[in-house]
């Protein structure tokens, strides 16, 4: 009775978040025309979820560190994309200027690593660039290892990547995404001195650096003795061939493939094969034997893989209580996706946008267009080869989608929720993570609904004052800011921490402090 009154309530929530479909659908009946604009008719709303935000602590100021004409942003106070809390007590911060910083208990930062000194070739003149991401081993402890990833250009670049997109040469080649291992002597110092290993080099030949590769994760799931305990993943990109520019963008032949990294969610050992006695990658590193694709026998399809078809799963996380995967895809002109991440699994960039078909796939059609999916595919009564997202948004509501976590803090509110956001308006969203893996079903059209979160602030009378990310952002700038360039970052205790690429802030959302005046919701 308790399972089917659970799916009963999925198959409601299930209606009213991707009710518009339907609408959706009797347009396609009426001819073959794209998706004119709103795919998701019904709005991202707030419910009465209203949670505190505050202060934790403020990068350096790093405007002046590139010159004004190389940096994305020249006004952002610094540009952070993570916090990495290690279980000695470190709390580690990249500013993707180049610098890797060590908190202190205080939360005062001091740089641990001038990754941008040894990287003459970076690139900070977009979005994505520069000191990109950056993860510890987990036995970081003991072995002094993390990982870190940067995009370089090609122009001068003495460095050969370890993979071209098939179909190019190094003529072609505009940018590198590399992911470097580091290892510290002593794990312990709070200042890196060591040595490092290039694991991988890939080229991008679209005309600008759009979706490098950003996240590197081991799953914190994994124990020591787990098989993927060690393994690093990375994120998916379609390394800019749908809107990277110039003469070899807008290039669905090098999507949904399998003999490349296109699209590709990797998952490999970072020992080098002379150390692991294992087969080689691309780079140096090796392959996952467990690798399903590694398994298959086939050499046709590349045993790095582990998931693909995505255009910018830019993170990754999972929950730490099942073990389930999570991937935040970007989308293209419509729709933003969390994804439920399955091995081998094909999540439809670019013949897929959420649960719509994108116009790409057709004769004639375009990037930008959606159609929907034939009513049996969308139900579920017939399958296809993709796996849909458990959760979306369209760009009536946001622009790209951040990365976000499942949640089991001390806010009561946030507990069962994955909790995640949109990086240029900065929005705060939650999914109910129970219906979320319910919708992980095989049907495109079971999704989890979508619900904002109101944020506010104490005032030093203790007054809630109610505050959108982005006003925190011009207020401690102290200037308008176009975008938000929001990020969710998780600590050791399981606690959220925001951070934007504008004004070098790390916040946190708090349980209700109390105060005074709460008004009534
Ligand atoms: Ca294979
Ligand atoms: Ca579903």
């Amino acid at each position: 009775m308790r399972t089917r009154s659970t799916l009963l309530t999925l198959a409601s929530l299930a209606l009213c978040a991707v009710g518009g479909i339907v609408s959706v659908i009797a347009l396609g009946a009426q001819g073959a025309n794209p998706i004119a604009s709103n795919p998701l008719p019904d709005p991202v709303v707030k419910r009465g979820l209203m949670i505190e935000i505050r202060d934790v602590a403020r990068l350096p100021n790093t405007r002046t560190l590139r010159p004004a004409d190389q940096d994305v942003v020249p006004a952002g106070w610094a540009r952070i994309n993570y916090v990495r809390d290690l279980p000695d007590g470190r709390r580690f911060v990249n500013d993707s200027r180049g610098f890797l910083y060590v908190l202190d208990r205080n939360n005062t930062p001091s740089v641990y690593a001038n990754v941008g000194a040894v990287f003459p070739f970076a690139v900070y003149d977009r979005l994505e660039s520069g000191f990109i991401g950056f993860t510890f081993h987990p036995d970081f402890a003991r072995n002094g290892l993390f990982y870190t990833v940067h995009g370089e250009r090609a122009k001068d670049n003495p460095a050969t990547p370890n993979f071209i997109p098939p179909g190019f040469t190094r003529a072609d080649v505009t940018y590198h995404n590399v992911i470097t291992e580091w290892h510290a002597t002593n794990p312990a110092a709070n200042t890196f001195e060591g040595s490092r290993r290039e694991l991988l080099r890939v080229a991008h030949v679209v005309a600008n650096l759009t979706h490098p590769y950003g996240d590197v994760e081991f799953n914190p799931t994994s124990k020591p003795g787990d098989p993927d305990y060690g393994l690093l993943y990375t994120s998916g990109s379609d390394l800019g061939f749908s809107n990277g520019g110039g003469p070899h963008a807008n290039n669905p032949g090098q999507t949904q493939r399998l003999d490349t990294l296109v699209g590709a969610i990797l998952r490999i050992d970072p020992r080098s094969p002379s150390v692991s006695g294992g087969t080689k990658g691309l780079g140096d590193y090796t392959i996952p034997a467990i690798n399903k694709f590694a398994a298959d026998g086939d050499p046709k399809t590349f045993g790095e893989i582990y998931a693909y078809g995505f255009r910018n799963a830019h993170r990754l996380s999972w929950d730490l209580n099942d073990k389930t995967m999570f991937a935040s895809d970007i989308g293209m002109n419509n729709i933003e996706e969390i994804n439920i991440v399955h091995e081998g699994a094909n999540y439809g960039w670019m013949k897929r946008e959420g649960l719509f078909e994108n116009g790409i796939t057709r004769p004639g059609g375009k990037l930008d267009q959606l159609f929907p999916l034939s009513a049996d595919i969308l139900h579920g009564t017939r399958k296809d080869e993709f796996t849909y997202p458990v959760a979306m948004y369209d760009h009536t509501q946001g622009q790209a989608i951040t990365g976000g976590f499942a949640y089991y803090g001390r806010i009561p509110a946030l507990r069962g929720k994955f909790v995640f956001g949109d990086i240029v308006r900065g929005r705060v969203f939650v999914a109910d993570l129970a219906v979320m893996k319910k919708a992980d079903d095989g049907i495109p059209e079971t999704v989890a609904p979508v619900e904002e979160v109101q944020l506010y602030v104490r005032d030093p009378g203790g007054n809630r004052i109610y505050v959108t990310f982005r006003e925190l952002i011009e207020a401690k700038n102290g200037t308008t800011a176009t975008r938000a360039d929001l990020h969710f970052s998780r600590s050791r205790d399981g606690e959220l921490l925001l951070t934007s690429r504008q004004d070098g802030m790390i916040r946190t959302l708090v349980a209700d402090s109390g105060g005074t005046a709460a008004p009534a919701r």
